[in-house]
């Protein structure tokens, strides 16, 4: 049976506001996104992933929803949406919305009317009395001692309805009640119309945490916190999988073969195997977070310390070993919530930025399953460099740096722990030239450009065939060509070296050979330990030019070599 069409596709996903400005009010919007799309088609990419253009009172910057049917005038009309569609199906690329459905905004008219206890919506929203034996409103009286993913307590006091209502995020993001099938049946019905306007389908934003386990009750608090992040009450609920089925049946998703990826929280490889099994009518893939707190120094998300390379690969091995026979991965590094991965995990300075760039690209595309860029990776865009929390936007990092601040840390630590980790380092506007505010709008940008904007920019790179554009572009050329890319079976090789990333993957007697140096220095390949080199074909190369000492890899140098087994 043929493979399925996105076993060999590449997601390019947009942040649409800080794409690209069309109308100089300093925030990215759909035109600027029309006006850009040769740029994307130009990679060689399947799959365009738009981060929320609804509308929104953009408290989390558009995953605050207050209606699912239209289109926030920030970023344009339904009338440019329509026609982002048709462009994008022009130059064959399928375009998927991202769905948020755990929570809405606090301004949607469900959760307004639903604030009336008399409302037939009140039960759309997880409304709940305050703890007993304490006052409505006073500290303690929260109902549960869970935490929001952006500080303080998961339960905002109502004082009209004199009850708490539940938000894993923002106070301005209530949860929806997925128990209540008025609640899914709207969500279907919306999810149906944008099929029906030509939407090829959705990521899932925290898919994972719609089914909550009842009833709701306290959960462990770590030394030093004041609430509970026990994720277990949240995360992978008891009716998970019926809801996901039911939502697929609902809205056609496996019937009409539209794209699905499920953004999930603390999933471990077997949840996500059940959830992406080809046997039920689930998801295509999920997006996992393991790999992304490798790097976190402790249980604070904002300390960092640099990654174990053979913690980073050892994880990424898990993933492959553990949807080998069944499920599918996704594979990324960057996307709007993440730090730069070439400030991250490669050397973002001058000299080496642009091949560790490359060579983080060619091991990530190199294993199996789907891999996603984010708008500005393919140019090896770095963190955002920021100093004053005066210059930062996003909630998460200014509530952070408030309660910090609040408990007496030192501001100067709470901004180093910003600056590796902040959601904001992804958000900088996309640099398409080296003039003014690097062609990205003609006012003021809603967050500031990166300074290094001369030396990074898409006009520089995509006539450029030594550049990280040029890369991304042969990379997934390599995905689209050779079957093996898609379906090789994975092996890693010297898990315990610290400066190497050595890995095979293996069709038949055929298959390929990633040898790449995740370090700063020269370092010595030992082949006598790796596949015979000797009529291995030289499929990509990280330098311009075949090493001159195959047993020698260059500073961030990596190779994809074709060989026999
Ligand atoms: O991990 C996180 C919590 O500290 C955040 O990076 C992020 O909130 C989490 O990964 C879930 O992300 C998704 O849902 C959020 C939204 O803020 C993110 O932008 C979205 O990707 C709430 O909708």
């Amino acid at each position: 049976m043929d493979a399925p069409w996105w076993k060999s596709a590449v997601v390019y996903q947009i942040y649409p506001r800080s794409f690209a400005d069309s109308n100089g009010d300093g925030v990215g919007d759909l035109r600027g996104i029309i006006d850009h799309l040769d740029h994307v088609a130009g990679l060689g990419v399947d799959v365009l992933w738009l981060s929320p253009v609804y509308r929104s009172p953009m408290d989390d910057m558009g995953y605050d929803i207050s209606d699912y049917d239209d289109v926030d005038p920030l970023f344009g009309t339904l009338a440019d949406l329509d026609e982002l569609i048709a462009a994008a199906h022009a130059r064959g690329l399928k375009l998927v919305m991202d769905l948020v459905v755990n929570h809405t905004s606090d301004e949607h008219p469900w959760f307004e009317e639903s604030r009336d206890p008399a409302s037939d919506k009140r039960d759309w929203y997880l409304w709940r009395p305050a703890r007993a034996g304490h006052e409505p409103g006073t500290p303690g009286a929260e109902p549960t001692n869970w935490g929001s993913f952006f500080g303080g307590s998961a339960w905002q006091f109502d004082e009209r309805s004199g009850e708490y209502y539940l938000h894993l995020f923002s106070r301005k993001q209530p949860d929806l009640n997925w128990e209540n099938p008025d609640v899914r049946a709207a969500v279907y019905a919306m999810m149906r119309g944008w099929v029906a306007r030509g939407v090829d389908g959705f990521r899932m934003d925290v898919i994972n945490l719609i089914s909550k386990t009842y009833p709701m009750t306290d959960g462990a608090v770590e030394p030093g916190q004041s609430v509970s992040f026990e994720l277990e009450k949240v995360v992978n609920g008891p009716r998970l999988i019926e809801f996901i089925e039911e939502m697929n049946r609902e809205v056609g998703l496996s019937e009409k073969h539209l794209f699905t990826v499920g953004e999930m929280v603390a999933v471990d490889v077997a949840h996500a195997r059940a959830y992406t099994s080809a046997r039920h009518p689930r998801l295509n893939m999920v997006f996992t977070f393991e790999h992304m707190s490798l790097d976190q120094d402790g249980p604070d998300k904002f300390r960092y310390r640099r990654v174990h390379l053979p913690d980073l690969k050892r994880n990424l091995a898990l993933w492959q070993d553990g949807l080998a026979e069944e499920g599918w991965n996704s594979l990324y590094w960057d996307n709007h919530d993440q730090p730069r991965a070439v400030s991250r995990f490669g050397d973002d300075s001058p000299e080496h930025r642009v091949a560790s760039a490359k060579t983080l690209a060619t091991v990530l595309h190199l294993h199996r399953g789907t891999p996603f860029v984010y708008q500005g990776e393919e140019l090896g865009m770095t963190n955002a460099g920021l100093t004053r929390i005066e210059d930062y936007r996003d909630i998460e990092a200014l509530n952070y740096y408030a309660e910090a601040v609040a408990r007496g840390a030192d501001p100067a630590d709470v901004l180093t722990g910003l600056g590796h980790r902040s959601r904001d380092n992804a958000r900088t506007p996309v640099c398409w030239t080296d003039g003014p505010n690097a062609g990205f709008t003609t006012g003021t940008p809603w967050l500031p450009v990166n300074g290094n904007y001369r030396e990074i920019n898409a006009a520089d790179q995509v006539d450029d065939p030594a550049s990280v554009y040029a890369h991304y572009r042969r990379l997934i050329a390599l995905r689209h060509d050779l079957e093996v890319v898609r379906e090789g079976r994975f092996e890693l090789l010297l898990p315990d070296d610290e400066r190497l990333w050595v890995f095979t993957r293996r069709l038949g007697s055929e298959g390929l050979l990633v040898v790449a140096n995740l370090t700063s220095g020269v370092v010595g390949l030992p082949v006598a330990e790796l596949p015979n080199l000797d009529d291995a074909g030289l499929l990509l190369t990280s330098l311009p030019r075949a090493a001159d000492d195959p047993q020698i890899l260059e500073p961030w140098e990596s190779r994809v070599y074709a060989v026999r087994f």
